[in-house]
């Protein structure tokens, strides 16, 4: 088989990037080693940032989205008995994020490109890399029992942190850089109508926790739990009785329901330096990884795909490198910002140390300043209101943060 961009991984990368290719009139085929029933129904990611939502609505996926999913506007921080507001809606430019599932976005994706007549191999696990060193990079997976092979002019590897294209950049030519939490998530799906038309976050006495939802018979809730504990040791009883300890609030509670899903997350913050080896991109959760802790990571997916969609479509109209060369340095500064946020958010959020005091009257003096100072308010409600793409597909897209103040030192002595 021989295809332009050869794509490992069907998740929100893959599939976007193999659609804005489509639009390009760059032909791609992705491999996806699970099946398309696993891949539909796989529950992760929540929020999309506002950006995001354009470049959906702007490429044709965004219909239901906009149908199903739950604009937001304003998030809510819980903490010492305070309820706290943080409106992007208000503080910068009337941005609207969307609560709407990653599996959703998954199956749009999905649908668009089989009507678009798309070749997504499922089932076929990408076992090898071959001809990477003479720009001739061929995909060697493992499909309905037998070895098969890609060869593609551009290979991405949208294959999510466990994949296997980060590791065929050679050791001397990358730079790994992590962080691993010493607490997890458990997650619970929750068949209940939200209790709250926002997301609720809380940083209690007792650790972290979240309300968030799916839809509006259904909600998604996660509390902070320790690492060595497995989602067994959390009856339903347990979950419930923690997340009422954590999040009620007076003349508010949590609503109940049946518990749908329940799985364990570990955190991690993790970046891949440079994104890039010859022909091979790594793109999304391959090259770099958040903390769930401001829900980005299929954001910054999102974003990587779209330079790489534009650099691609250089790259085959001028046959000139220049665009994928500078693939990785426009991503990384997306992605260290993003980094950063995720970062400081886990430390004022979770709860890190039970027997530190000096440390929680630290965070909650953090809280409330940034609940309370319009100046660091707006700061965070544009980190949750995520970052501009820097794409061809939205006509103003400016590929940067906001707006920057950075002059040069005027002349003290004339
Ligand atoms: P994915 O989604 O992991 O997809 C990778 C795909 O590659 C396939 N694959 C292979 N296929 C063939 N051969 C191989 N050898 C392969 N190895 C792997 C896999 O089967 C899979 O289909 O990566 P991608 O596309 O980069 O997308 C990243 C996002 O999934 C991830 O960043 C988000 O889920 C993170 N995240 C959130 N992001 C947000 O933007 N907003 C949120 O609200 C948000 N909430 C979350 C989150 C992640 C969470 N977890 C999982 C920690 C909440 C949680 C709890
Ligand atoms: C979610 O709805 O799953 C969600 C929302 C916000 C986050 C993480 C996860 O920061």
């Amino acid at each position: 088989m021989r295809t332009q961009v050869g794509i490992i991984g069907a998740g929100p990368a893959g599939l976007m990037l193999s659609h804005l290719l489509h639009l390009h009139g760059i032909d791609s085929v992705i491999i996806e080693a699970r099946s398309r029933e696993y891949v539909r129904g796989r529950v992760r990611a929540g929020v999309i940032d506002s950006d995001v939502a354009g470049l959906f609505r702007g490429t044709g996926v965004g219909d239901r989205m906009d149908r199903e999913g739950l604009p937001q506007e304003q998030m809510e921080i819980r903490f010492d008995g305070k309820r706290r507001f943080i409106n992007w809606f208000e503080l910068v430019d009337g941005r609207r994020n969307v609560i709407y599932g990653q599996q959703e976005v998954v199956k749009d994706l999905l649908d668009r490109r089989s009507r678009d007549g798309a070749a997504i191999l499922f089932d076929a696990e990408a076992v090898r890399i071959d001809g990477l060193e003479e720009d001739r990079p061929t995909i060697i997976f493992r499909h309905g029992g037998e070895e098969r092979s890609l060869r593609c002019d551009l290979l991405a590897a949208c294959d999510g942190f466990h994949g296997i294209g980060r590791g065929r950049i050679p050791d001397g030519h990358v730079s790994i850089f992590e962080r691993q939490y010493p607490f997890a998530w458990l997650g619970i799906l929750v068949q209940a109508p939200p209790s709250s038309d926002w997301l609720v976050t809380c940083a209690h006495e007792r650790g972290y926790a979240m309300h968030s939802m799916r839809s509006p018979e259904v909600s998604r809730n996660y509390i902070q739990i320790p690492l060595s504990d497995a989602p067994d040791d959390w009856s339903d009883d347990r979950v419930w009785s923690e997340l009422h300890a954590r999040i009620d609030i007076d003349g508010w509670t949590l609503n109940e329901g049946p518990i749908r899903e329940k799985a364990k997350f570990d955190l991690r913050s993790f970046v891949c330096e440079p994104m890039q080896y010859r022909r091979l991109f790594l793109a999304g959760d391959s090259a770099h990884v958040v903390p769930p802790t401001g829900g980005r990571g299929m954001n910054q997916a999102i974003a990587d795909v779209c330079v790489l969609a534009d650099a691609a479509r250089d790259f085959f109209r001028t046959g000139s490198e220049e665009s994928l060369n500078r693939y990785s340095s426009v991503c990384l500064a997306r992605v260290w910002h993003s980094q950063q946020f995720t970062a400081s958010q886990t430390q004022m959020l979770q709860r890190h140390s039970f027997d530190d005091p000096y440390l929680r009257k630290q965070q909650l003096a953090q809280l409330e300043y940034v609940t309370t100072n319009r100046a660091a308010a707006t700061s965070l409600a544009q980190c949750y209101a995520g970052a501009r793409l820097k794409t061809s597909f939205l006509p103003d897209s400016e590929g940067q943060e906001y707006p920057r103040i950075c002059e040069p030192p005027r002349p003290i002595f004339g």
